[in-house]
């Protein structure tokens, strides 16, 4: 049987001695941990506006035509190790002013649709509202990945407000179909196998996936605007 890895390894002890033999450092490193903390709970309380407006939304739909357009909504805040992977791939150095400037996608909100027709619609429903305003559009609906991804992303920037000020933070939303979200997650789990190589056939069988996944999409929309739904 294997010894599982302990949680605080040998490193770990090294630093935080030499932390509390420096309490300088000690003291700069709470202080950025506050701060990083503090900017995270500003990103969760962004996602928590843009989930609540999607919710209304949702709601409203349903009481005027009797069926729910979003079938489900999921929230992420990027994790620690995943911002700075990010920022190190751009060569910005890591500060917390970066996160906020250069990185769009720190708090992610992914709106599951019924229908394609529905994703235009809810995207432009949001858009329309006066506190929202859009900072970038990328439409891999229109324009599919090369390996067949599919889904609208948009960088809004929504403000939220605190006790003493009003803070406007940015909001990566992405909204999609079932069918395209079923692909990307399947896709995302056969490719991040690490023991075992993605091979160009197998890519080549994704994509044509990703194809049935498209049809299958319009034809459900064309069946939506059929039955007059
Ligand atoms: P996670 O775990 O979802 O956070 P940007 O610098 O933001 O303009 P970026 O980051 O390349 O450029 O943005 P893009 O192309 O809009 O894609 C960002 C996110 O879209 C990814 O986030 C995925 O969630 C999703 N995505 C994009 N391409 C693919 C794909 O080919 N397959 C799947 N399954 N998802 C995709 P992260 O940060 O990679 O991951």
């Amino acid at each position: 049987m294997s010894v599982p890895a302990p949680i605080v390894t040998e490193n770990d002890k090294k630093l935080l001695q030499s932390f509390l033999n420096n309490p300088e450092k000690a003291s700069e490193v709470r202080h950025t941990m506050e701060s990083f903390s503090k900017l995270m709970a500003y990103y969760k309380c962004a996602m928590m506006e843009i989930e609540t407006k999607f919710n209304v939304l949702n709601e409203e739909f349903s009481l005027r035509y009797d069926r729910t357009p979003i079938s489900g909504i999921k929230t992420r805040l990027k994790r620690l190790d995943s911002i700075i992977q990010k920022l190190q791939r751009d060569n910005t150095p890591l500060s917390l002013k970066a996160v906020e400037t250069t990185l769009n996608d720190v708090a992610g909100v992914r709106i599951i649709c019924s229908f394609v027709d529905d994703v235009y619609m809810l995207a432009e429903a949001l858009l329309s509202q006066d506190d929202i305003t859009l900072i970038k559009t990328k439409d891999y609906i229109k324009n599919p990945k090369p390996n067949g991804y599919r889904s609208l992303h948009l960088i809004i920037s929504v403000p939220i407000f605190l006790l003493h000020e009003k803070k406007q933070m940015k909001v990566e939303i992405q909204f999609r179909t079932i069918a395209m979200d079923s692909w990307a997650a399947l896709e995302h789990q056969l490719k991040y196998k690490k023991d075992t190589e993605f091979t160009d056939e197998m890519a080549k069988d994704l994509y044509l996936c990703s194809q049935l996944s498209a049809e299958l999409d319009t034809r459900m929309n064309n069946l939506r605007k059929k039955v007059n739904i």
